[in-house]
């Protein structure tokens, strides 16, 4: 099997994910999936009783995420909004940690999942990817919190571990600078001396 470079574009809510690899037109957005699934939407379900419908969310964020870090393809760059360890390390334990509305055994059975699937599938990464945001235009305290989570994981590596090198791209400039940046930074992302870390 060729090498195939793994990136994973990772950074808080509503910050351009999305618009960058649409640009990019090299990924597909896991989202439309969370918010129909048979005709059920559990990201609202999740909104509205985050106590009672977090697990099933996160259950199935994790099952979309698994299919996309191993779903077999031709190119040999894999580029990725969002990752299983991101599902995981910001929204899971933010959901059980800073917001308390998981209950515990939701927690430890997600966790017992993820660290199984760490164990015993290629959920490898070469690259991540980051927007960095500007504070002030974040007024809610989930955003706050989920910003912080992910300084705390990618940035200062106190959280959990860094699956791969972290390159920053700044995202509190408007689309069109962002998307500039995304463009310059390109060889950079696809550059094939990212070796890959583990786990
Ligand atoms: P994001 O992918 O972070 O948000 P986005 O697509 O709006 O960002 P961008 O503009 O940068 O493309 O998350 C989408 C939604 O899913 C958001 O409401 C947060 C929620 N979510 C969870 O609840 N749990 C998860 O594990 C993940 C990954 C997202
Ligand atoms: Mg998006």
């Amino acid at each position: 099997m060729t090498s195939l470079a793994m990136i994973c574009v990772e950074g808080n809510i509503a910050r351009g994910k999305t618009t960058c690899l649409e640009f990019l037109s090299k990924a597909t957005d896991p989202m439309s999936k969370w918010r129909n699934v048979h005709g059920h939407n559990p990201l609202c379900l999740m909104y509205h009783d985050a106590s009672h419908w977090g697990l099933t969310l996160q259950k199935y964020v994790q099952l979309t995420m698994l299919d996309m870090h191993t779903r077999p393809q031709m190119s040999s760059v894999r580029l990725m909004e969002r990752s299983i360890r991101s599902a995981r390390y910001i929204f899971v334990e933010n959901l059980y940690r800073s917001s308390g509305k998981m209950p515990e055994m939701d927690y430890i059975v997600l966790s017992e999942w993820f660290d199984w699937i760490l164990r015993n599938m290629d959920v490898s990464v070469d690259l991540i990817r980051r927007c960095r945001e500007e504070e002030k235009v974040i007024p809610l305290e989930y955003l706050k919190a989920i910003h912080h989570l992910h300084e705390k994981w990618l940035i200062k590596g106190s959280l959990f571990p860094v699956a791969a090198p972290v390159l920053v791209i700044e995202a509190d400039h408007h689309m069109e600078k962002i998307l500039e940046l995304f463009e310059q930074n390109w060889d950079r992302i696809l550059t094939p001396e990212n070796q890959k870390h583990g786990p």
